[in-house]
Order: structure tokens, then sequence, then C-alpha cells
């Protein structure tokens, strides 16, 4: 007998609805929920394979220990026992600095990765965090905790609506979207354009996505935040600029223009290798359009000033008068986020509050640059890292020069790997703590609502019990938690009450909250929800900004619609204006330094990344229906470089960069512009000691060895992933 139950997609940032095929415990199939009120029916390759990536014979099915040097299968107590042994005892011999945390991406994808991790950190007491974001959006956050005063407030563009996208550095028909959540982007796309909508892409690439576009500019990588300086000097000079843009609003246009004013088009068109008429003539119908929206993402970075672009492409949204209106870029109100604050003036952004101990990088959101892990874990002196708590997390492939790491990982004192594969990274952990697989677990978006281009909620329960020894990630981190703290042994919901009645005591007296007033021991008692993660968001949603409840989203299973992105600038700022800080210090001091690359010779051969539809960063290459066709690790060559250089389709080529070199197979393609190549990251699956058969079968290289991880966007500390100088020859 088979049955269905819906589960919202973890898979990816779009959060699709799914409606699983369940045979017995076992999901038989997957396929798009057409009734979900936000992803109708849309599903892609990842999520149609949910069922075999969910029965991966590789996954771990219990904890390991590691016991005379070798890993074990154990007990969930044992695991504990383990890390109560060890991390309490380390915290006391060396302090709190000693340990160290590193988050990767699926925490936002799950809903221990939103509720715990915070916990941790403060029962921990250490500045040591370090996350994929790293890697990733730190520079969107600094840009929009310098604009905006707030890190998290970033603006979405509003996919459905607006008449002109500018998309730069980004693929979301092979992504699906990033800081954009929006199930079916390639429909939206194809909508766009069907409604008389102007796409323009930027890209150094001919991605499917720029295929789709009225007009793809291929310049060269790690230009952008010139090119993006040139439009906003053009909409300033030609007096193109919307007349909010120098209003109540927004303090320092008058500074903007002139920090900007010797970026014109003319100066900055052969770095970018586009015409200044290119460039003027876009910033003209950026301008014009009715409403337009500008939107950059990995593409414009993880490059060396990715801050400075991230800041620019909201500079552009600001000068245009499309920040914050329909049909531009508006701030989501996911329905757990705190109900908004009365507008006026609040804290601001601070950057580099502390420093990273060797390499003194400034701190940014509270993390240091995860390519500054080695170097926290290899020098000795007071404050090393000697523990380490990697929760999904794979910095030995994801991060620059992972041949390093993985040294400095095998010297640990104490790791913990929260991870359901042993993989590059796990292998190096004393404890393996294994999540059940996603069709066990229950899902909530906390992180993704929050950028998604319709205001919607939805919550999927585990699609099927928990199997007989498993354990729920949310139980696994509160335990972890309580292991840490020296509190190994208390019940699991001790963490989650603690925090229910924290958040009770504050709500009860606020003015401001719907609970003002309350009791908070009643209300305790009488939230929805079967165990503290579900209580949990029973309460963030009584909190919320649409008085919801758990029960309301269990009653509506495909979702709730809260309607378009409306603006409320007003409710998101908190700069110490209170209103938006146009040229914020710290990127008024990075202008002069870009602008004096205009006197560098460009690199004669730069590489940048890829995604393919069927990949997720490092972790899917064991799902065989994944892998394999053009779903490979392959070095994309022009014909033009492939002639000049002598390299052949198939054959093999030695790539070399700051960090070693890589021999890979060479795919002659005009799909990258000349003087690129693009290789993608994620692969280089031949360490010992993992378990990933099938991963292992077809390794890959591991392109993040170019790297040596000194290339960073200094503000963000983010590492420089994309445009950066390589060499290439046939192999001899
Ligand atoms: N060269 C290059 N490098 C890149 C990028 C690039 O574009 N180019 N992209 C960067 C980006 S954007 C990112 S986000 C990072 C990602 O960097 P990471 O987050 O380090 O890498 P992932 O491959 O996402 O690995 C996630 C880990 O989580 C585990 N995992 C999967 N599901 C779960 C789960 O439900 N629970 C738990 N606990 N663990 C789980 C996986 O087994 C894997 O070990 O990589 C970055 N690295
Ligand atoms: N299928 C699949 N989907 C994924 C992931 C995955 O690994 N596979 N990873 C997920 C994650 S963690 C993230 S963060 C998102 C990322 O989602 P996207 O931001 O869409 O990332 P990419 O697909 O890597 O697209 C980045 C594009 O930037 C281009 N580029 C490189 N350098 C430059 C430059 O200097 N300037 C410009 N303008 N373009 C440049 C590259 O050619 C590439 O096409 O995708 C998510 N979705
Ligand atoms: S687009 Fe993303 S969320 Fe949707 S089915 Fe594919 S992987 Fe899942
Ligand atoms: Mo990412």
């Amino acid at each position: 007998m088979s049955r269905t139950a819906l589960r919202i997609c973890p898979l990816c940032e779009a959060t699709c609805g799914l409606t699983l095929t369940i045979e017995g415990s076992a999901v038989t199939g997957a396929r798009g929920d057409r009734e979900d009120v936000f992803s109708r029916g849309f599903v892609c390759p990842k999520g149609a394979a949910f069922g075999e990536l969910d029965a991966d014979p590789d996954r771990l099915r219990t904890p390991l220990v590691r016991r005379d040097g070798r890993l074990r299968e154990v007990g969930w107590e044992e695991a504990y026992d383990a890390v109560a042994a060890a991390v309490p005892a380390l915290v006391r011999e060396h302090g709190p600095q000693s340990v160290g945390v590193v988050l990767g991406n699926p925490n936002v994808h799950t809903m221990a990765g939103a509720l715990y991790p915070p916990l941790l950190l403060k029962a921990l007491g250490t500045r040591n965090l370090f996350t994929a974001s790293t890697l990733d959006q730190m520079p969107k956050h600094v840009s929009s905790g310098l604009l905006f005063g707030d890190p998290f407030a970033i603006p979405v563009p509003d996919l459905d609506r607006t008449d002109f996208l500018l998309l730069l550095g980004a693929n979301p028909v092979e992504s699906n979207g990033s800081l954009c959540t929006a199930p079916d982007f390639p429909g939206r796309l194809k909508a766009l354009r069907a409604r008389g909508g102007t796409l323009v892409v930027v890209d150094p690439r001919r991605t499917r996505t720029a295929r789709l576009a009225d007009r793809h500019l291929a310049p060269r990588p790690g230009s952008d935040a010139l090119l993006l300086a040139a439009l906003a000097h053009t909409l300033l000079e030609e007096k193109l600029t919307a007349p909010d843009a120098s209003g109540e609003r927004t303090e320092g246009i008058g500074e903007l223009e002139v920090a900007l004013g010797s970026f014109t088009p003319e100066a900055v068109a052969p770095a970018c290798d586009l015409t200044a008429a290119e460039i003027r003539t876009l910033a003209r119908e950026l301008a014009a359009a009715p409403t337009a929206a500008v939107y950059g993402r990995i593409g414009s970075c993880t490059v060396e000033y990715g801050t400075v672009a991230s800041w620019l492409v909201d500079v552009l949204n600001i000068l245009t008068g499309n920040l914050d209106r329909p049909g531009g870029a508006l701030f989501p109100l996911s329905a757990t986020a705190a109900a908004p604050r009365p507008a006026g003036p609040g804290k601001g952004f601070a950057l580099g509050r502390w420093s990273s101990r060797v390499g003194g990088h400034p701190e940014a959101k509270g993390e240091l640059p995860l390519t500054a892990l080695a170097e926290e874990i290899e020098t000795p002196g007071e404050g090393r890292i000697r523990v380490l708590l990697a929760i999904a997390a794979n910095p030995v492939l994801s991060a620059p020069d992972g041949n390093r790491l993985d040294r400095a990982l095998s010297g640990l004192d104490f790791m913990v790997s929260v991870d359901p594969y042993l993989n590059e990274t796990s292998r190096h952990a004393h404890v393996v703590l294994p999540p059940p697989p996603p069709a066990q677990s229950a899902h909530f978006d906390f992180a993704f609502n929050g950028f998604a281009v319709r205001n919607q909620v939805r919550y999927s329960p585990a699609a099927v019990p928990l199997e007989e020894g498993r354990m729920d990630e949310c139980e696994i981190h509160a335990r972890l938690v309580l292991a840490v703290s020296g509190l190994h042994g208390a019940p699991p919901e001790a963490v989650d009450d603690r925090v229910i009645a924290d958040t009770l005591a504050r709500a009860v007296a606020d003015p401001r909250s719907p609970l003002f007033g309350s009791d908070p021991a009643e209300r305790a008692r009488t939230l929805a929800g079967r165990g503290g993660p579900e209580r949990r968001l029973d309460l963030m949603l009584r909190l919320g900004p649409y008085g919801l409840g758990l029960d309301d989203l269990r009653r509506a299973p495909h979702g709730i619609d809260l309607g378009p992105l409306r603006p409320r600038l007003a409710d998101v700022l908190r700069t110490r204006s209170g209103r938006i800080e146009l040229l914020p210090e710290p990127i008024a001091a990075e202008l002069p330094r870009l602008r004096a690359t205009l006197a560098d010779r460009p690199a004669a051969l730069v590489l940048v990344g890829r995604r393919h539809l069927r990949s997720n960063n490092s972790w899917l290459h064991n799902v065989p229906a994944l892998t394999g066709g053009s779903n490979r690790c392959t070095l994309q060559v022009h014909p033009r470089d492939a002639d000049r250089l002598g390299l052949a389709d198939g054959a093999l080529a030695r790539i070399t960069a700051d960090g070693g070199s890589l021999d890979v197979p060479v795919e002659v393609t005009d799909a990258v512009r000349t003087g690129v190549v693009s290789l993608p990251h994620g692969w280089g699956h031949d360490r010992a000691g993992t378990r990933l058969s099938v991963a292992a079968a077809a390794p890959g290289v591991n392109v993040n060895q170019l790297l040596d991880g000194s290339r960073l966007d200094r503000l963000s500390g983010t590492a420089v992933l994309n445009g950066f100088p390589v060499h290439l020859a046939p192999l001899p």
C-alpha cells in the first residue's frame, strides 16, 4: 500500500513543495505538489531524486566514535559520553576560544540548523565562528548592514512584477536562485519576458540563464564592481536618478557622486572588456524602465571587491527609485520575523569589533573568514583552536586549500561532526553524529521565507516516522548543547524550555508584543506542537507579524499565501541616522583601491566556477540519479584559448594557480568567453577514509586546491573563488 506525504524540498533555496510517494517507510517517488501555494507543482531533477537521496545506503545509520585511531559504530549514549568527557575539560584547560565552530550550508535547510547553533555558540562563549557565508553571501550581509543597519535586510528582486531585471553573477536556471527564493525561477524569468519585460544577464559564461536573456554581457570576471560603479556614475552624471534617491530617506548622495566621480564608463570599460557605450546604454535603460531590479549573486560576491559590488547593486536600486517599491527590490516579511519595531534611528552595523588571532582578519557579522580556519588550528599559542564542532559542513572541499585544512583537522585534540556522511571533512572527527534522512525530519524555512519573492509560509511534519535507532537532528543539536555545557544527561527538552521561557519573559513585558501582559507559564503550557522544536516554532509564529500559530500551518498543508512583497523600508532601517546611508565609511575607503586596479594589467587567463542543475555543492555526488551526463568535473575552455594553448577536447591539461596544480580533462566550448576557464566546485572525492562509494568512483578534482586562501574580499572576509589568475598547459 502506498501513500503520499508533503515535504518541502531542502535541497536548494527554492523551497519547492514536494509530494512524496511512500511505501512502508521508504520514499519511492517525488513530484512537485501542484497545490503548493508557492511552488505550484514545480520540481527539478534534484527534488525528483529525493527518494534516492533519502535512501542512499552510504548514509550513516549510527554515530561513530574514534577509538584507537579508528571510527567505530556506537550507540547515541556512548557518542555523547565521548563529547561530554572531552569538550568541557578541554575548555576548562584552554579557555572558550580553544573551540571553533564551523557551520555549513545545509544548516539553512534544516530546522535544527536554525534553532540550535546560536545556543551552542552562547554555551561555548567562543568567537571562533566560521560559516559557509564567507565562501558565499557575506558581502551581501555587510553591504546591507552598512546601507540599512541590518545585515539580514537584504532586498529581493520583485521577480513577478518587475519590468527590467539586471542579473549579475548568478545562474538561477541551474542554481534555482539564491537570496531570492523563487520556486520555478526559470518560469518566472520566461514570464517576465512574456509580459514584455527585459532581462539582462552579466556573466562571463553564456549560461542557461544568459540564453533566456534579451541581452547577455560577458565581461571580464572580477570586474562587476567597476561596471556597477560606472552605471551608478552614469545615473548621477546624466541626472537620471529618481527624486526619492536624494530625499528624506537617504543621506550622502552628494558624497556618493563625488566618490564615484572617476568611475566613468570610458575609464572602466577596458578593465571590464565592455564598451563605454554598452555601459551607458544599460544605465539609461535601467533608469527608463517603469520598474527595475538589480540582483547580483555568487559571481559578484566571491570576488575581490564583492562587498563593493554588493553595495552598488543596492545603490543602483536606490538611485533608480526601485528600492522598496513593487516591481523593484523589496524586503520580504516572513511569518517568524520579529514583529516590526517603530521607525527611527537604530544601533547601526559595526565591522571588525574583533579580529582573528593569527591573521588579524576583522570579524563580519560575528564571523571570521573560513579561509582563516587552518591557521587558527595550526598556529601555537593562547587561543589556538583545539576543538572543532563542524555542523553540516565540508570545508575540506568547499574552502580554499583543502589539503592544508585536511592536515590541520588531523591535528585537533577533538572534533565533532554532525553530518549524514563520512566525507572529506567528517573523516577527521572523533565523534560523528548523523542526522536522519530528510523524509524523517520536519521542515520549516526559517531563513528562506525572509528572502522569498512572495510572502508565504509552509510547514512539513516528518513524512515518515524516525527509524529505530535514529535521532532527530533537533535532538542531536540539543544534546550537543547540553554535552558541551557540562549538562550531559539532562533532557533535551530543557534546552527548548529555556528558550521558550526567556522569549516569553521578554514578550509579556513588551508593550508592542501581541503577548504583552499575559501569563508566561500559561502561555508556555498552551503552545501547540509536539516537542521543543514545534513549540518554539509555534511561539515564533505567534510573536510574528501575521499572528499565526502552528495549528494554522497544520490546517494548510500546502501552505498559506501571505501576498506579494510590500514596501516596508521604515520598519527595516536600523542605521544610526535612521536613513539609508548611501556612502558608508568602510566602502568609501575601498573605492580608491578599486579605482587603482584600473592601472593593473589584467591576467591573461582567469578561472570561474559553475553549478550544474543536478549538483549541490560537495554532497550530491553520491546519488547515482544526480551524477553522470553533463554533470562532470571538466575544465571548460573557449575554442580560441584551446587552440592558442594546444589543448584538445577531452585531453588532460595541467592548471596551476596560487595554491597548486590540478590535472583536469578539458571541455572545449564557446559557452565561456575567451580569457576565462570554468571548473565546478565540490569535487575531489578521492581521499581515503570516506564512505562515499558512488562519488569516489568519479572523484573529479577539487578546484579550491588552486587557491591558498590569501585572496579575500577585505571588508567581508569572503574568499575569492571567482576571477583568479590561472596558468594552463597541456599535460606533458
Ligand atoms: N570554488 C568554489 N567553492 C565554493 C563555492 C563556489 O561557488 N566555488 N560555493 C560556496 C558556497 S555558495 C557554499 S554555500 C559552500 C558550501 O560549503 P559547505 O557547507 O561546507 O559544503 P556543502 O557541500 O554544502 O556540505 C554540506 C555538508 O553537510 C552535510 N549535510 C547534508 N545534509 C545535511 C543535514 O540535513 N544535516 C547535517 N547536519 N548535515 C547535512 C553534507 O554531508 C556535507 O558534509 O561552498 C562554497 N565553495
Ligand atoms: N544545482 C545547484 N544548485 C545550487 C547549488 C549547487 O551547487 N548546485 N548551490 C546552492 C548554493 S549554496 C548557492 S549559494 C547558490 C548560488 O547560486 P548562483 O549565485 O546562481 O550561483 P552560480 O550558479 O554558481 O552562478 C554564478 C555565476 O557567476 C558567474 N561569474 C563568475 N565570476 C563572475 C564575475 O566576476 N562576474 C559576473 N557577473 N559573473 C561571474 C559564473 O559564470 C556563474 O554562471 O546555488 C544554490 N543552488
Ligand atoms: S528547485 Fe530546489 S527546492 Fe525545488 S525541487 Fe529542485 S532542489 Fe528542490
Ligand atoms: Mo551557498
